[in-house]
């Protein structure tokens, strides 16, 4: 059965609303959708280490910004900071950050930049990306929404709660999400198109924040292929499962379907998702959850490991073009291994095999070994 739009429809929903030209140009231009004005950052300070002691993650190192004996969670060097409910940087004197409370938006600040921190390196030192445009752009970040929601809306990346108001949804794979969305924006053809487009974006950005999860490697959040475990925002656990789709709540299909259009854009994740574990990890790693191969698929699937997914995936992004679908994703992430490891021949395979394991139809020309 198909979910009416509600607010678990509309959990981590980038909305689909469009976003004004102006908006994209400015990049800190209007205001939020939540009808907080978007605040710029201030100018450049000194860079000093800081600590966030956050709820999710106490006692991490962040980089922050010193100035006129002020510390702020804001980067010296780019646009990144980190407000409360549409105000300028979190600020104070100590350059520690937070409590570990869940209910504290300072300390729900300092999670989330210490996240979007994580989500930045793993760009620059796994897919060799500066920042959200490649230049090293950044946008502002706004915690304390109290809807049970975060979304990325063109501009800035803000982040509310969960149901039962205990946590804040601000942890690696929720903030580095929104702030992917912001990838797959400023890569070529956009976020514009159709269902397909809208899924590959929703697949795109947990596919980063599993990324973001390896990168980061902190043992009070444990690498995973599981959307939302960290935060449990409506009690019923992850509400995405990257290795069979379908064992999430949602209606998130395992394969590619007939009628994927008529699906909702975060259940049509499911299968983009469901590829991305397959080669990273296959069918049935050792020591890591098994993943199902639909009908019509190769027997097994040997993953490539989680980094040169990552690299074929961000590879496959700068092949983007407008009206994404999943069968032109699955030829540019051909032709990204193609570019990325000309002779690898196994590699090539793999991916092919992937997705054909999750039943995404072939387009014309696919690269092969031969060609
Ligand atoms: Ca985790
Ligand atoms: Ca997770
Ligand atoms: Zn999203």
């Amino acid at each position: 059965m198909k979910r009416a739009y509600s607010v678990l429809g509309a959990l981590l929903l980038l909305p689909l609303i469009p976003v004004p030209a102006a908006a994209e140009v400015g990049w800190l231009g209007g205001a939020t959708s939540t009808g907080w004005s978007a605040v710029a950052g201030p100018g450049p300070g000194a860079r000093s280490p800081g600590t966030a002691n956050g709820y999710y993650y106490p006692n991490a190192p962040i980089s922050v910004r010193f100035e006129s004996g002020k510390y702020s969670l804001s980067d010296p060097s780019s646009v990144l900071f980190c407000g409360i409910q549409g105000n300028g940087p979190v600020t104070n004197g100590t350059g520690v950050f937070g409590n570990r409370s869940g209910t504290d938006l300072t300390t729900a600040c300092a999670d989330g930049y210490y996240a979007a921190q994580q989500f930045g390196g793993m760009l620059r030192d796994w897919l060799g990306r500066d920042g959200l445009d490649g230049k090293g752009k950044w946008a502002p970040m706004f915690v304390g929404m109290t809807a049970v929601n975060a979304y990325w809306n063109g501009h800035t990346a803000n982040f509310g709660r969960t149901k039962d108001g205990a946590r804040q949804l601000v942890n690696l794979e929720i903030v580095a999400h929104e702030f992917a969305h912001g990838v797959f924006q400023h890569t070529p053809g956009g976020f514009d198109g159709g269902a397909q487009t809208y899924q590959l974006n929703e697949a795109s950005s947990d596919i980063m924040g599993a990324l973001t999860e390896h990168y980061a490697n902190n043992p009070n959040d444990p690498p995973d292929y599981l959307v939302a475990n960290e935060s449990n925002p409506l009690g019923r656990g992850p509400e995405r499962v990257m290795y069979q789709p379908s064992l999430g709540p949602r209606d998130e299909p395992d394969c590619y379907l007939p009628n994927m259009n008529s699906i909702e854009v975060h259940d049509g994740a499911g299968p983009a998702n469901h590829f991305f574990y397959l080669l990273a990890e296959g069918s049935t790693p050792a020591g890591k959850p098994a993943s199902p191969i639909c009908a019509g698929g190769p027997p097994s699937v040997t993953g490539i490991g989680i980094r040169d997914a990552g690299k074929i995936w961000m590879q496959a992004l700068l092949l983007k073009k407008p009206s994404w679908t999943y069968t032109d994703a699955r030829t540019a992430t051909l032709n990204a291994t193609r570019q990325l490891y000309p002779t690898d021949c196994p590699k090539l395979t793999t991916v092919r095999n992937a997705w054909n394991a999750v039943s995404v139809p072939a387009g014309t020309g696919e690269p092969t070994c031969l060609t």
